[in-house]
């Protein structure tokens, strides 16, 4: 007899079999996208990253501050647990850490949106309040004009209502000769010296990545000027594009229309093509609106990224009640999306990050927002532990499900590095072939997440220390390959090298946020950051357990480690 679910599975495979390709990740299914949440299954949910109380979500939208509340929309499927009938879904909150579901703030209702409202940017203007920028897709063809919705009250702090004037809209479309299924996500404005607010809009032109600019004296009639303010060959659809000035000194953000010598200026792009996001760091010239990388930044996916995990579409925006800028990305799942339908929700969001340009000038740092650390609950520490090859110390005491570490190793000798082998370009492969379980000279040491007793799952976090021919490599790896004993799940290897000089100090640090489904980690300081998804079987809730390793051969010292059991954060 076939079930439910059998019946669906095979919808699923005949539609993704069918499925010959709108976008990459647009994928549609046509018999799963209203199929509802009837009950939603809680073993996989976060406790305090972000999601809404069921179904699917995906970008990050329009995230802002005003009149003392945080305000997040995201890409939403109200009626299933896939991507599909997308609206942007509205949670408000006044510390960024716990969050209160509202009704969607746009949904289709016009010709300019009738196939959805799909991702954009608040912009909050100077004395009048917020506008939201978005894409609206005309048909089915996946056709894509740019448009503006207004408060229905801007006195309204929770600005629960949104209108879309008819007589504006759509207020941006593809000119001829330019491509309008590829025409999407609009950027916050900024104001230029000149008196004229600018937007980007992600788009491509056969290869060609291209962050199209566009013109405003008003906000309301919009020119596209003669020359993109960046694009790069062979990057393929620069779907979000992100832009924003980020000051040479100290961690402070900055208003997006700020300009000066002391700033230099961030491009990111999600690249519908690695479906990952990459940065660069450069000089904005605004009298001819151009955008120029450092040298030491480069384009398309041999460049920075924000995470080397799984973090997408991601979106920042200037907090003026404390200076600093945030950043919002998408993390989506890992299971399969007969998963999805059964547990009846997809997606998160990672924890806002704090993000500003490191003391090198050469790549950006990130930080959970200190609101989070409310959340710690009980505390242990561990001091001076060493960890001999192939050992492992379990950090006891605090729910290692949900759970909060920042940790420093140290060790005395370089010497033992393994030789860096120039041809291992990609941290990625090079995780995926050395794990934690080919010993190594200095490293694999690091943590073993959401571990069960006897190691049949665990999620380690980990460094490996190479010797290059002029530096040392330092490789920091996420590996979900022992994540879970369900085969049926993507389970990569995410790794990135950290750029960190050890001459002197010998240290490297960690922190690592483990949420249930989640393993968010940021080494050294912010400098490389990992976002893993992994459904453990056995793993779980008070089931999990956390350790230490090494698995070097040169002695490791825990020099401090400090964990916490996280409160779960409130959402209704
Ligand atoms: C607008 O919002 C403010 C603040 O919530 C409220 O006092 C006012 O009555 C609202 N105006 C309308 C027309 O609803
Ligand atoms: C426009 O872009 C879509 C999506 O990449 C592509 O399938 C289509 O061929 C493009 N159209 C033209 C005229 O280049
Ligand atoms: C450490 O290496 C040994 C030998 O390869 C392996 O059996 C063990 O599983 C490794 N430890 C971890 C935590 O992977
Ligand atoms: C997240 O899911 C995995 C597994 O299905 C895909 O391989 C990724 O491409 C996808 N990421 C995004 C950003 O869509």
């Amino acid at each position: 007899m076939m079930t439910l679910t059998n019946c669906l599975i095979v919808f699923i495979l005949v539609s993704v079999i069918c499925n010959n390709g709108v976008e990459a990740f647009h994928r549609i299914y046509p018999d799963l996208q209203s199929v509802s949440a009837h009950s939603v299954n809680k073993l996989h949910r976060t406790g305090f990253h972000f999601q809404p109380n069921r179904n699917w979500i995906n970008d990050p939208n329009g995230p802002m501050y005003y009149k003392g509340i945080y305000h997040l929309f995201y890409q939403y499927n109200p009626k299933g647990a896939v991507w599909g009938n997308i609206v942007w879904g509205h949670s408000v909150s006044k510390d960024l850490i716990n969050w209160k579901e509202l009704q969607p703030a746009l949904y289709p209702s016009k010709p300019f949106d009738r196939y959805g409202c799909w991702s954009g940017s608040a912009t909050i203007l100077p004395g009048k309040g917020p506008v939201i920028l978005y894409t609206g897709v005309v048909d089915k063809r996946s056709n894509e004009v740019q448009c503006i919705a207004v408060p229905a009250n801007a006195s309204d702090p929770l600005l629960t209502k949104w209108v879309k004037p008819d007589r504006l809209n759509p207020i941006v479309t593809a000119d001829h000769g330019m491509n309008g299924s590829v025409f999407r996500d609009p950027t916050t404005a900024w104001l230029g010296k000149d008196g004229q607010w600018r937007i980007l809009v992600g788009g491509k032109r056969e290869d060609t990545g291209v962050a199209y600019l566009y013109r405003s004296r008003n906000f309301l009639k919009w020119i596209r000027a003669k020359h993109p303010i960046h694009s790069a060959k062979r990057t393929g659809m620069w779907e979000c594009p992100d832009f924003y000035p980020v000051s040479l000194e100290g961690k402070n953000g900055l208003d997006s229309s700020m300009m000066g010598n002391s700033v230099k200026h961030v491009l990111k792009n999600s690249l519908d093509i690695t479906r990952y996001e990459y940065y660069t760091i450069g000089t904005y010239i605004q009298n001819q609106d151009k955008y120029i990388p450092d040298k030491t930044s480069e384009d398309g996916w041999g460049g920075l990224r924000y995470d080397y995990g799984n973090f997408y579409a991601s979106k920042s925006f200037f907090d003026p009640s404390k200076n600093r800028r945030i950043i919002w990305g998408w993390a989506n799942e890992s299971d399969t999306k007969e998963d999805d339908v059964k547990k009846g929700w997809a997606g998160i969001q990672a924890i806002p990050r704090t993000v500003w340009l490191d003391s090198s000038g050469r790549q950006l740092r990130q930080w959970p927002v200190e609101e989070l650390n409310r959340l710690r609950g009980k505390e242990v520490e561990m001091n001076k532990q060493k960890l001999k090859k192939g050992s492992y110390v379990e950090v006891k005491g605090i729910t290692a499900a949900q759970a909060d570490l920042e940790v420093t190793f140290s060790f005395s000798s370089l010497d033992k590095a393994e030789a860096f082998d120039p041809k291992w370009e990609n941290a990625e492969d090079l995780c995926a072939e050395k794990g934690t379980k080919v010993r190594g000279g200095v490293g694999p040491f690091g943590l073993l997440t959401l571990a069960s007793k006897k190691l049949e799952e665990y999620t380690p976090v980990f460094f490996r220390i190479f010797k290059a021919s002029n530096k040392h490599k330092i490789l920091m790896c996420s590996d979900a390959k022992s994540s879970s004993l369900n085969r049926e799940l993507y389970k990569p290897s995410f790794a990135g090298f950290v750029n960190v000089d050890l001459g002197n100090t010998k240290k490297l640090s960690l922190r690592s946020l483990i949420d249930h489904s989640v393993v968010e980690s940021f080494g050294v300081g912010g400098k490389t950051n990992i976002l893993s998804r992994v459904y453990p079987t056995l793993a779980v809730k008070e089931k999990a357990h956390l350790f230490v390793f090494n698995n070097g051969t040169e002695q490791i010292t825990v020099e401090n480690l400090k964990a916490w059991s996280m409160k779960t954060a409130r959402r209704n």
